[in-house]
């Protein structure tokens, strides 16, 4: 490498190389140095989020150092690595988590005590990185996790959106959206400012023979913006590893204003250019399980595709190597069909800048690529519009219909006159205008397609894709059920109960062998580790509601059991089901005498989730959340039997405190709808139950912690399209106890009986496609049978404790080897040297 220091001078380099601190005393110095040098406070004006801005800087200093080993290391290895492609990385917050894994959260936490803070209120000046809407964008988060905490060589790529996922205030029980700006000081981000990529856009396409005879395609003119690399570094747990998440800015090409427009006075027009290239990354599109094929969605996908490809090829390149090797140095994987455009972007590269032949490029193109479908939901589906391409990216469209026609051509001599077969595979779809499908295109060019639970992984053969398994055989098309990293989600998220159950396993191996928790299933006959275990679950619960009163202002009895519902609003997730078993809980009590309702268990429901700014259906059931609580929660007759929280603003930090203070919490999807989920996991592994539909991952749960552990409720997923045929065709009625629940909304005992009466209708007169009349009647018996299990506490922590024993097949660790050994053919990369070294210092 041509900037690096000559080898007689490097020796200085290694002696004053810092080695970061390990002691609470050289924390102390760290700190103390940064906050009056670094951020230039002293002690009389140090407050908590100074406090906060030390302690990230003195973390940061050690985990760079151990980035940068990471990064030498991989590079001198010389192996295979994984490049990870998401639109979406939801981090959450970074400074525990980086205590955690360097291992050293007890030296900052007596370090902070010396110096005047509490750890936990330095923890909670962090603002979240959100950028992400939910599952899909927090699964890309464990991922990194485990890929960093196993050793992997690996790397995220994504966008730096300057606003992240909004955040949601209630107003008169409406949603409100409020702009995330977060990136005032975010010190977890290095700008690399000599990493950049001029990306193209727009312009034409000039094909010609050269002087040699040689055919030549280039893409001319249009406009270029510039990708500026950001650098996130990824710790991995107990290990050295530290890997790079690589987030794209963008900015105009000269970096400035144009001059020549600015000095002949064209201010504004000047200003604008530069505006509109910085648009790019400016905001994440806030719609979960929906895409609606808007320009600057497409510039936004383009744009981190090109540059993340220039990118690995450029690293590529460096190592001198043949083409026929790059996919035995680079794995591709696609997280949903977002980053498609990679595909295409890498057969451009080979096709017209490194002068391949076609067919060894698309060669190499399918043996680097493999692509994961997250959804069967047809709205979510990606579908580009012909002309769009054509004017955005008129090369790359260029080249889809060449991969379209090669692919035809080899399904028609495959499958001879069935030409309703090549209609239906083809990338175009001929509709108005014509089309491209992105989930087709990321399967031709892929070596394999996966889903992310079993039920889901079978739906995508037998349904969407079913052609594509004719075509090219069932083994291209597998199954790696979802996991989630235990490390946030048990150590961090609940570090007491983490911490009792490395007292009984003896370590705490658990967290990089999830499976070692089956170890804990002797100790549901100890007495006291059982009051222990309840113990833990009832100070989450009074943690949680301290929150929800300083945020509500409701009191809700933290003996009451904790039903919780979380996860984006939207109507195959069925929050409606929820709230019309509330009112129908409502009238319940009040149907009965004083007496009587003292058998009864208090129950407090929490919601909490977003809507999509523009999905109006989603925003009525907020509302109609928040004014059934209103009711309810104000109804003396009621009391503590029930209550109904809406809470404001779910995010990666709230699930921390949420999920752990959970008795049930609901994932009560129609079936067939809910590609994996990873909530229902993350509950579990902190001892709570579900109540659920068979659909997603929730089938895997159950068949690992046991029947007689889960609250199964619903029809079956082979069993809907009968049902929502019936709907139309058949003697269907809504169900008699349903009914009452609409007839008290339409009473207007909530309010605004307008737009309920939207919901309401969507399920009487629109073919209640989400079923939830179909499940009502298996819903509320459920919720009963729930009641009754929780008045027998010892039973129920048996469950808990039984369940959480079962779940170590749901760690993302073993979902990342799956990929590793089934997809990518990498190999983790031996650190035990590394550690040695570490150990002797
Ligand atoms: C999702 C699925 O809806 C969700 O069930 C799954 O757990 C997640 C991760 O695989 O992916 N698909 C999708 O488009 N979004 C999801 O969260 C937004």
């Amino acid at each position: 490498v041509e900037s690096s220091i000559p080898e007689h001078m490097r020796e200085a380099w290694r002696k004053y190389s810092p080695s970061g601190f390990t002691t609470k005393d050289q924390f102390e110095t760290e700190i103390v140095r940064h906050i009056e040098t670094t951020l230039a406070r002293s002690l009389f004006n140090c407050d908590e989020l100074a406090a906060y801005s030390g302690t990230a800087l003195a973390f940061r200093d050690r985990l760079i150092m151990d980035w940068n080993k990471t990064q030498q290391r991989q590079t001198f290895a010389d192996q295979k690595r994984i490049y990870y492609l998401s639109l979406e990385f939801l981090m959450g917050r970074a400074l525990d988590n980086a205590m955690l894994n360097v291992g050293l959260k007890n030296v900052a936490k007596e370090g902070l005590a010396d110096l005047g803070f509490r750890i936990e209120d330095v923890i909670n000046q962090e603002h979240d990185a959100a950028l992400g809407n939910g599952g899909l964008g927090r699964l890309a988060a464990c991922f990194l996790d485990s890929m960093a905490s196993l050793n992997y060589p690996a790397w995220g790529y994504g966008l730096r959106y300057r606003y992240g996922i909004f955040k949601q205030e209630i107003e008169n029980g409406y949603q409100v959206e409020i702009p995330d700006y977060w990136l005032d000081f975010n010190p977890w981000e290095f700008a690399r400012h000599d990493v950049t990529v001029d990306v193209q856009f727009y312009g034409w396409v000039n094909k010609y023979t050269d002087d040699e005879g040689k055919q030549i395609v280039s893409w001319q003119d249009g406009e270029i913006v510039t990708a500026v690399a950001y650098d996130v570094p990824v710790p991995g747990y107990g290990t050295p590893t530290v890997n790079n998440l690589r987030l794209w800015s963008s900015k105009a090409s000269s970096g400035e204003f144009d001059f020549s427009k600015f000095n002949s006075g064209e201010y504004e027009s000047a200003v604008a250019d530069q505006q509109r290239a910085e648009t790019i990354s400016a905001v994440l599109y806030p719609n979960d399980n929906l895409e609606r094929g808007k320009e600057l969605r497409l510039k936004q996908q383009y744009f981190w595709c090109a540059a993340s490809l220039f990118d690995i090829v450029r690293r590529f390149k460096k190592t001198n190597r043949k083409w026929s090797e790059f996919p035995d140095q680079v794995a591709i994987q696609l997280n949903d069909t977002h980053p498609t455009l990679a595909v295409v972007e890498l057969q451009r590269i080979l096709v017209d800048k490194e002068g391949l032949e076609w067919q060894t490029a698309w060669d190499i193109v399918t043996k680097t690529f493999s692509y994961t479908n997250h959804t069967v939901l047809p709205e979510a589906l990606e579908k580009w519009s012909v002309p769009l391409i054509q004017n955005l990216l008129p090369r790359h469209l260029q080249i889809i219909y060449e991969i379209n026609l090669s692919f035809l051509q080899t399904v028609e001599r495959r499958f001879p006159k069935d030409r309703e077969l090549l209609g239906r595979v083809s990338l175009i779809e001929e509709s108005q205008p014509k089309t491209v499908r992105m989930a087709y295109l990321a399967i031709v060019g892929s070596h394999k397609v996966n889903g992310v639970a079993e039920l889901h992984s079978d739906l995508i053969k037998t349904t969407i894709f079913k052609d594509f398994v004719r075509i090219y055989g069932p083994d291209k098309f597998i199954n790696v059920t979802n996991g989630i990293t235990p490390r946030r989600w048990l150590h961090q998220a609940n570090p007491r109960l983490s911490e009792l159950i490395a007292s009984k396993l003896g370590s705490y191996e658990f967290l990089k062998d999830l499976t070692l928790l089956n170890k804990l299933e002797p100790f549901v006959d100890d007495k006291e580790f059982k009051k222990e275990w309840a113990e833990i679950k009832y100070a989450n619960k009074v943690r949680l509601a301290q929150h929800i009163l300083k945020t509500t202002g409701v009191s809700v009895n933290p003996k009451a059991l904790f039903d919780v519902q979380v996860k984006r609003i939207h109507e195959y997730k069925r929050q409606q089901l929820n709230v019309f078993g509330v009112i129908h809980r409502y009238l319940a009590i009040k149907s009965l005498s004083s007496e009587e309702r003292k058998k009864l268990a208090p129950r407090v429901t929490i919601f909490g989730g977003k809507a999509a700014p523009g999905y109006w259906m989603a925003k009525t059931i907020i509302h109609l959340i928040n004014k059934v609580g209103e009711v309810i929660n104000n109804d003396p007759d009621v009391g503590d039997l029930l209550k109904v929280i809406f809470l404001e603003d779910y995010n990666v930090s709230k699930a921390e405190i949420i999920i752990p203070a959970s008795d049930i919490s609901e994932h009560i999807s129609t079936a067939g709808t809910e590609a994996s989920g990873t909530s229902n996991m993350k509950f579990v592994l902190n001892g709570g139950l579900i109540i659920g539909t068979l659909d997603g991952a929730n089938i895997e749960i159950t068949r690992e912690i046991g029947e007689q552990n889960v609250f199964l409720f619903g029809n079956l997923s082979e069993d809907v399209e009968d049902l929502r045929h019936n709907h139309f065709y058949g003697d269907y009625q809504v169900d008699p106890e349903l009914q009452k629940v609409f007839d008290l909304i339409k009473s207007g005992k909530f309010g605004d009986e307008g737009s309920f009466g939207a919901l309401i209708g969507a399920i009487t007169e629109h073919g209640d496609y989400y079923l939830v009349s179909d499940d009502f009647n298996s819903y509320t018996k459920t919720q009963d049978l729930i009641d009754e299990t929780f008045k027998n506490q010892d039973e129920w922590v048996t469950k808990c404790i039984t369940s959480v024993a079962r779940m170590g097949f749901f760690t993302s660790d073993r979902c990342i080897n799956e990929y590793a050994d089934t997809i990518w053919n990498i190999e983790p990369l031996d650190v035990a040297e590394e550690k040695q070294v570490r150990a002797r210092t």
